[in-house]
């Protein structure tokens, strides 16, 4: 398996240059067409520390317009910082500077397009990056014994020429998928590992709209991470689904010589997240049209071959951090709670809306004020399932009309299944400034399913 070039803050700074443009990338024997960052898929990993600062220049090589989000970075959304707003034309160039808190939560980030009306389009053609932010804890002995890799799931369009990323209306309204699920870019890429060791993967599904159902053969699976945040402690489970914008961290300790495979089962984005595995609810009705795998299809994703060695596996550490339950704000500090309406009942065209409205950028639809926080009800008015996200500020999961438990983690993503609704709580601290919430299945935002916010 493939791992990304690793680009590391020194001294509190880190300077990049992030050339996006079309490649041809190794495929079997030969090459298939690609769009990537810096030419490679997926393109390089920036390492930063709370506190630092990335200067970046984005040199847009694609024959068409671009810019850059940094997906689940609490930064601000203005200016020469995280503003996707900017539009960077063919042959141009933008340097940004992003400074994060001495606060910033460590975790799994990750970079991509983000211009309207193309961003599906760019992003199934590979262009994706992951932002890992390390503090003080993942210098701790248990973690850094680890063995970290980077995993970035995606299942791009096959093909020789440009015309690949072309998609017909029907995968536009269903969210384009692709024949095969990849990592780093390679179909079921292989590694080596002694047995005794600890794999930590940081996961990121950059496809455009396939959501995976996660789980391991041959070794015990432990979530350690969702997007944000350490969870207090590392929870034993069998799987992990993740939708399109949404990462984890998991620990797999090998015990044993032999063979440990990373599956993903596909699952439906018709009201499908319920039941064990993320499988059930209506996975018959397929997905059909996206051009992806039907609903319930098996795929290895990776396999570890376990050699012996004398090595005792490292205990799964018990305690990271404090439970950090106490700083989810009460709901006494509840100023305003909103209902927000994702798409409209019926299939037609208009369905991709918020709220009844298609993006408009120039457009303020929600104002709210710095260092308040709110809830949000968001409601799934239509068919299909719509994994919601909201930049720049991490906000907590509080209830589910679906049943499924409210789960302890911080997020930037969060599905909201077919016909049901999710409440959430936002903080919305540190940061003032104008930016957008939008669904994740990345045809449906360019669609029209994204609004603004601004914070002041
Ligand atoms: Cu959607």
């Amino acid at each position: 398996m493939r791992q990304p070039t690793d680009l590391i803050s020194l001294d509190g700074q880190l300077d990049v240059t992030l050339t996006a443009a079309p490649t041809s990338v190794p495929w079997g024997s030969g090459t298939r067409f690609a769009l990537t960052y810096n030419g490679t898929i997926p393109g390089p990993t920036l390492r930063l520390r709370p506190g630092d600062t990335l200067n970046l220049t984005l040199v847009n090589g694609l024959d068409e317009p671009t810019n850059l989000h940094t997906h689940g970075l609490h930064v601000s959304p203005d200016g020469d910082a995280d503003n996707i707003f900017v539009m960077i034309e063919p042959g141009a160039q933008r340097r940004a500077r992003y400074e994060l808190p001495g606060d910033h939560p460590s975790g799994t980030f990750w970079y991509h397009p983000h211009h309207h009306g193309t961003v599906a389009r760019q992003l199934a053609g590979g262009l994706a990056g992951v932002i890992v932010v390390a503090d003080g804890l993942d210098d701790r002995a248990e973690l850094a014994a680890t063995t970290e890799r980077i995993l970035v799931l995606s299942d791009p369009p096959i093909g020789q020429n440009v015309s690949v990323l072309d998609v017909s209306p029907q995968q536009r309204m269903m969210g384009r998928e692709g024949p095969r699920q990849l990592v780093n870019g390679q179909v079921q890429p292989s590694l080596a590992a002694a047995a005794g060791s600890t794999e930590r993967w940081r996961l990121v599904n950059a496809s455009a709209s396939h959501v995976h159902s996660l789980s391991v053969e041959g070794a015990e699976l432990y979530l350690l991470a969702s997007e944000q945040r350490r969870l207090p402690q590392p929870v034993r489970t069998g799987s992990v689904v993740l939708t399109p914008g949404q990462r984890a961290e998991l620990l797999v300790p090998l015990a044993t010589p032999g063979s440990v495979t990373l599956r993903s089962t596909a699952v439906s984005r018709m009201g499908g997240m319920g039941g064990m595995g993320g499988m059930g609810g209506m996975g018959g009705m397929g997905m059909g049209g996206s051009g992806g795998p039907a609903p319930g299809t098996i795929s290895d994703l990776l396999t570890v071959r376990v050699t012996a060695s004398g090595t005792t596996p490292a205990p799964i550490p018990v305690r990271l951090g404090p439970a950090d339950s106490a700083t989810v704000p009460s709901a006494a500090e509840v100023v305003r709670t909103r209902r927000v309406i994702l798409g409209a009942m019926g299939m037609g065209p208009g369905q991709f809306v918020i709220d009844g409205r298609r993006f408009e950028p120039g457009r303020i639809d929600i104002e709210a004020s710095l260092n308040t926080t709110e809830d949000w009800q968001l409601v799934n008015a239509s068919m299909m399932d719509h994994p919601f996200h909201l930049h720049v500020w991490p906000f907590r999961v509080l209830d589910r009309s679906d049943g499924l438990p409210p789960d302890p983690a911080w997020r930037d993503t969060v599905n909201v299944p077919a016909g049901q609704t999710v409440t959430i709580r936002i903080p919305f601290v540190d940061l003032a400034g104008t930016t957008v919430f939008h669904c994740h299945i990345l045809d449906h935002e360019d669609l029209g399913m994204m609004a603004t916010i601004r914070v002041v």
